[in-house]
């Protein structure tokens, strides 16, 4: 392992210019064996006193009082952290107000590589689905102003599906600081892009000089990754880049390594949820991300099948359980599967894991449609207490890793013995949601045989899914075709089907599914966008063709923001404007060529209007093993229906597509 040293002599020098460095010196970047370099690295566990030299440990002060070869500036800190993390990547913009960070990352690039984007928001996109797919971490470097400016879209959605990457976004220099320089948010509050990002990260840190970064890199990770996990912003000023930080960067392993969030959730409830679960004639588990991200999948299949319990999913918890699976029940949504929402809002105990019961999932909470709750009685289970009794009450209420609650659950279940009382009823209760799988599969089998064009939305949802290997990861768009593919897709495993859930922004699948692909090389990674998204971040396909990123993009071309368009005719009485897109001479449907656009950025692109060519043509792109864009010709006047409904206060709310309101008796 090679680490670096800076050539520079003393940390004040290269305090605030760097220029007085001579330029020989200023970039030079000499290579020393590990263990030469590890002569130089102070105890993780010795305190230092800012401004002041360790007296006690020797090392330091030796350190200190030699000329400092291996002074470490802010940049060099976080580059080195993040390579001790195990970053492999990051993804990022330019600017001036990160030139210094790109120079740290450039001294280092043997070790960790640096992707240069062509819009920051796909930056986020591209780590936030990252993490999705590897369960790691990894971190993005926008520019100070309108460069950062373009990256909260990334950080609120991964802050509102709890998904971490830290944010190094730069800053104006501290000396100028409230003097209105170049880019700078000085209006309310000096170098203020802290304000700016502060409701939609788990946490901003501003080291304003060189010596505050190590603290706060350890800290911002620590941060992100414990508890509920989410982005953390690392905002630093560009002299602070610069400014000499350290001697080494803290110890990752000794920071970081050893913190576990996985608490269990407390013993008495243990044992209250097993009597619940035992003495239930309906019971149901629902799942979220919780489970799917937090490794808990065989778990949750352990536990259903011991006993019995079918298990429904939210929008994010899809996939947990294989939805081929006899005891998987599917989606609760608006349009949701009827026997998933017709289980959930009939259960007299329904036990949810790691899930938020937002308005989609839950039929904007009115009763009888998704849930009932009361009288079920509702168990609740999440790492973060924020969540319990946010929109239901509960019989039980449990602040838990969801991994470490069902293990403790199946572990409370190795003492009983009374396993099999409710064995009879609880067979019942299956046979009763077979008739309600029936009836859905009966509701929805025209869908499938359809051969109309442009292409009817649930057979190209299900083309879609035969074509792809069992291997594959969806990184769905957000749009009608989403709900289309969380309607007829089958998810295999926690991460085939990625999707946003909380904020939904367009563009998270168009560019997610490059991070899936860094995140997952051997596996096919393909993106169902909408055309409006599409259209919107384009610039992705010149991403993929710079780092080859063999990617599928299958654009579900509808020619409209067609889930917009489809409230103004369903709330609206059909006024609509603004949603569709269409030639002004003639008035016919309008959008540019995908499939040449494509071709222009060196991208393969084709266009299909069959349905019968749509398996055959993500078959092709797949094995093609480069970046391939399918631009698909949609039906848009169709809607995805299910058992559930939404309701837009004010506007009304929309009726179930099968099934009725459930009153309980
Ligand atoms: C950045 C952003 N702007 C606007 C919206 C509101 N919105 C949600 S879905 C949608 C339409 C998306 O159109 P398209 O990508 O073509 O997908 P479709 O619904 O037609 O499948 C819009 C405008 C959003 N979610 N994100
Ligand atoms: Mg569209």
């Amino acid at each position: 392992m090679l680490c670096y040293v800076s050539a520079v002599s003393k940390p004040e020098t290269i305090t605030g210019d760097r220029t007085s460095i001579p330029a020989s010196d200023r970039n030079a970047t000499l290579s020393i064996d590990v263990q030469q370099y590890d002569k130089y690295r102070a105890s993780p566990d010795e305190p230092e006193l800012p401004g002041l030299a360790h007296s006690e440990s020797g090392v330091q002060e030796e350190a200190k009082s030699m000329p400092s070869r291996n002074a470490l500036n802010g940049a060099q800190v976080i580059v080195d952290y993040l390579i001790q993390e195990k970053v492999p990547q990051v993804f990022g913009l330019c600017g001036h107000g990160n030139i210094q960070f790109i120079d740290a990352l450039y001294e280092r690039s043997s070790d960790i590589k640096t992707i240069s984007v062509h819009h920051e928001s796909v930056a986020g996109f591209m780590a936030d689905v990252y993490y999705r797919v590897s369960g790691r971490p990894t971190a993005t470097f926008t520019s100070c102003g309108p460069g950062s400016a373009n990256l909260p879209i990334s950080l609120a959605n991964a802050f509102l599906d709890s998904v971490p990457f830290l944010a190094v976004t730069g800053n104006v220099p501290t000396s100028q600081f409230n003097r209105g320089a170049f880019q700078e948010m000085y209006r309310h509050y000096q170098a203020d892009f802290p304000s700016t990002v502060r409701t939609i990260c788990k946490k901003v840190f501003q080291p304003t000089r060189g010596e505050m970064v190590p603290l706060a890199v350890r800290q911002a990770w620590k941060t992100m990754v414990t508890g509920r996990p989410g982005p953390v912003v690392l905002d630093v000023p560009f002299d602070v880049f610069m400014e000499s930080a350290a001697e080494e960067a803290p110890n990752a392993q000794s920071w970081n390594a050893n913190i576990s969030s996985r608490c269990g959730a407390d013993p008495e409830g243990v044992v209250k949820a097993v009597d619940m679960l035992l003495g239930a004639d309906r019971p149901v588990m629902l799942v979220g991300q919780g489970v799917r991200y937090g490794g808990a999948c065989e778990e949750l299949k352990r536990l259903a099948e011991r006993l019995q319990i079918p298990v429904a999913a939210s929008a994010s918890g899809l996939g947990a359980l294989d939805v081929n699976h006899p005891l998987a029940l599917g989606l609760v949504a608006r349009a949701g599967h009827y026997q998933a929402n017709h289980a959930t809002r009939q259960a007299d105990v329904l036990l949810a894991l790691g899930v938020r019961f937002d308005d989609r999932t839950s039929s904007s909470w009115i009763p009888g449609y998704s849930f009932t709750i009361p009288p079920t009685r509702l168990i609740h289970v999440d790492i973060d207490p924020e969540e319990i009794g946010r929109n239901y009450p509960v019989a039980l209420g449990l602040m838990a890793d969801v991994r470490t609650f069902l293990r403790q659950l199946n572990e409370e279940l190795d003492r009983r013995r009374d396993l099999a009382r409710k064995e009879d009823t609880r067979k019942k209760w299956l046979a009763q949601i077979d008739v309600y799988r029936k009836e859905w599969d009966k509701f929805v089998a025209p869908g499938f045989s359809d051969d109309t064009s442009p292409v009817n939305p649930q057979r190209a949802a299900h083309e879609i899914d035969k074509a792809l290997p069992e291997d594959a990861i969806l990184v769905s768009d957000i749009g009608v075709h989403h709900n289309w593919l969380l309607g007829f897709c089958k998810p295999k495993r926690p991460d085939s089907l990625i999707g946003s859930m909380g904020f939904g922004p367009m563009g998270f699948g168009v560019a997610g599914v490059m991070g899936a692909k860094f995140a997952a090389r051997d596996r096919p990674c393909v993106s169902v966008c909408g055309d409006g998204a599409f259209f919107m971040h384009a610039n992705v396909l010149g991403t993929a063709v710079e780092y080859n990123l063999p990617v599928v993009w299958v654009v579900w071309n509808n020619y409209a923001y067609a889930s917009i368009r489809g409230l103004q005719r369903g709330y609206l009485e059909g006024r609509e404007l603004a949603t569709d897109f269409h030639d002004p001479l003639t008035g016919g449907r309008y959008n540019p060529d995908f499939a040449a656009m494509a071709r222009s950025c060196g991208v393969e692109g084709v266009r299909v209007d069959r349905a019968a060519d749509i398996g055959e043509a993500i078959r092709k792109g797949i094995a093609a093993n480069k970046p391939y864009l399918i631009d698909v010709d949609i039906a848009a006047d169709v809607n995805p229906a299910g058992a559930g409904v939404w309701e837009l206060p004010g506007l009304g709310r929309s009726k179930p597509g099968i099934g009725v309101q459930f009153e309980p008796t």
